[in-house]
C-alpha cells in the first residue's frame, strides 16, 4: 500500500532582515491596543501569494515547475508597506496587517499566474482577492481597531522583491516553523 506523505505549503515573497525588522518596529505602537492576539515572530513575517494547505508529496514537483515558470516571466519589483489595515475590516479585526496603499501590478500578475497554475493542477479557486500584505497579528476575538489604526503612525518601508519561494510550514505549539522548499529569482 502506498503511503501518501503530505506537507503544508504556500507560495510567498520573503522579506529581507531590514524590512522585517522595520515592519515589526513600526507595529509596536499598535501592540498595546490589541487585547487578545498572537503576534507573528519578526523572523516569520512574509507576504503570502497563495496558500495551498496540506499537499500530497506527488504534487511537489509540478508546484516547483509552476514556481520556476511563473517567476521567469517577471522582473524584480518594489513593494511598499505604507499602511496598516485589518481583515475582514478595521471595526471587526481578526487579522492586523501592513501593506501597500496602491495595488502592485507585478504582484497581482505573479499571483494571477500562480492561481492559474494551481487551478490547472486541481486546486480549488482561491476566493480571497490577492491583496499583498504582511500579517502582523491574529486576534482571538474580533476587535474594533479602527481608532488605533487611524492614530498609529503608518509604516514607511520598501521591499525589493527579487524572488519567489515555495514554503513548507510546520505547525507547532510554540508557533509555525517555515522552511523554504524552493526559491526562484524573478526573471529566471
Ligand atoms: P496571511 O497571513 O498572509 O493571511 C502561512 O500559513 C500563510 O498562509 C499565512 O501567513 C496565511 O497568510 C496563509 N494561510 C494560512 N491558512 C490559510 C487558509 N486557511 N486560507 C488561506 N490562507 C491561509
Amino acid at each position: 500500500m502506498a503511503i501518501i506523505v503530505s506537507v503544508r505549503l504556500f507560495y510567498c515573497v520573503e522579506l529581507g532582515d531590514d524590512v522585517r525588522a522595520g515592519i515589526a518596529r513600526s507595529a509596536r505602537s499598535l501592540q498595546a491596543r490589541i487585547r487578545a492576539g498572537t503576534w507573528v515572530a519578526p523572523e516569520n513575517l512574509h507576504v503570502t501569494l497563495r496558500f495551498l494547505g496540506e499537499v500530497g508529496e506527488d504534487l511537489v514537483p509540478p508546484l516547483e515547475e509552476l514556481g520556476a515558470e511563473a517567476s521567469s516571466q517577471l522582473t524584480p519589483f518594489e513593494l511598499r508597506f505604507d499602511r496598516f489595515g485589518a481583515f475582514p475590516s478595521p471595526s471587526r479585526a481578526r487579522v492586523l496587517w501592513a501593506g501597500p496603499t496602491v495595488d502592485s501590478a507585478p504582484f497581482a500578475a505573479l499571483a494571477h499566474r500562480i492561481e492559474e497554475g494551481v487551478q490547472a493542477l486541481g486546486f480549488p479557486p482561491e476566493r480571497r482577492p490577492a491583496h499583498p500584505h504582511v500579517t502582523l497579528a491574529r486576534l482571538r476575538v474580533p476587535q474594533d481597531l479602527a481608532p488605533a489604526l487611524a492614530e498609529a503612525p503608518p509604516p514607511d518601508l520598501q521591499a525589493w522583491v527579487d524572488d519567489l519561494t515555495l514554503m513548507a510550514s510546520e505547525l507547532r505549539p510554540e508557533g509555525p516553523l517555515y522552511t523554504p522548499l524552493a526559491r526562484w529569482s524573478l526573471g529566471g
